[in-house]
């Protein structure tokens, strides 16, 4: 059968072991880790939480994951990496109910397009912030930052008018909400693009995910 996911060199060589609880690595700060935590708890599925810093401790990370990034997602004697390919791996094993995700026909379709202008406006907000936190101040652009903003901004007005009620593909708590509720959480708090009064129906819908026990149990740091 062919092999799913990296064979990986964690923890000095090694993974997590047949058996052993799933390994998340990052820290909660990360929305995507975040997200990846939460999905984890609501389909029951224990996990130990292993917290890199994505900048500070690249060595280590890219010991997980070559890309260098979080989340990354060790289980048994493999590696997941990326938010979105670790929810889908997880929800195809897990979900068999698409309870949290639609996953044929339109309704999966449009769970997809939610999700993906979600990341894109969260991936060019990162893209805005690594350039005002991780540059020298004389080389911090600041028409770079504005466009990113804007694209994040522009993006965001599009769920605005497109996302469901209560929740964002309408009925109940589903993998899009934790996406777009753990982005616009990280957003309020690091940059302009997320306006709560702009995006009125967005800040009302991350606010009733937050209130939800799955994402309060998950806090932000
Ligand atoms: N598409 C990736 C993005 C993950 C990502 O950007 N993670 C950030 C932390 S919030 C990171 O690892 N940054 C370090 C880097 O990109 O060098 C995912 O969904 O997992």
């Amino acid at each position: 059968m062919a092999q799913e996911g990296l064979q990986v060199q964690a923890e000095g060589g090694r993974a997590a072991a047949e058996g052993e609880p799933m390994v998340l690595v990052g820290r909660m700060m990360s929305p995507y880790v975040r997200r990846t935590a939460v999905l984890l708890d609501l389909l029951g599925l224990p996990f130990r939480l292993r917290p890199l810093a994505a900048v500070a401790e690249q060595e280590a990370l890219r010991a997980v994951n070559p890309v260098g990034r979080v989340p990354a997602l060790l289980v048994d004697d493999t590696v997941l990496v990326d938010s979105t390919a670790i929810a889908l791996t997880l929800l195809d094993r897990h979900d068999p109910d698409e309870a949290l995700l639609p996953r044929r026909g339109p309704a999966y379709a449009e769970a997809l397009q939610l999700l993906f202008v979600a990341n894109g406006a969260l991936e060019k907000f990162v893209a805005a912030y690594y350039e005002k936190t991780r540059r020298p101040a004389e080389r911090v652009h600041q028409e770079w930052i504005v466009l990113c903003e804007g694209q994040a901004a522009s993006a965001l007005d599009a769920l605005e008018t497109r996302v469901g009620e209560p929740f964002a593909l309408g009925g109940s708590l589903s993998y899009v909400d934790l996406a777009l509720a753990t982005a616009l959480t990280f957003m309020a708090a690091n940059g302009t693009a997320f306006d709560a009064v702009r995006h009125a129906r967005l800040e009302a819908l991350r606010q009733r995910c937050e209130a939800h026990p799955a994402l309060a149990a998950r806090q932000p740091g």
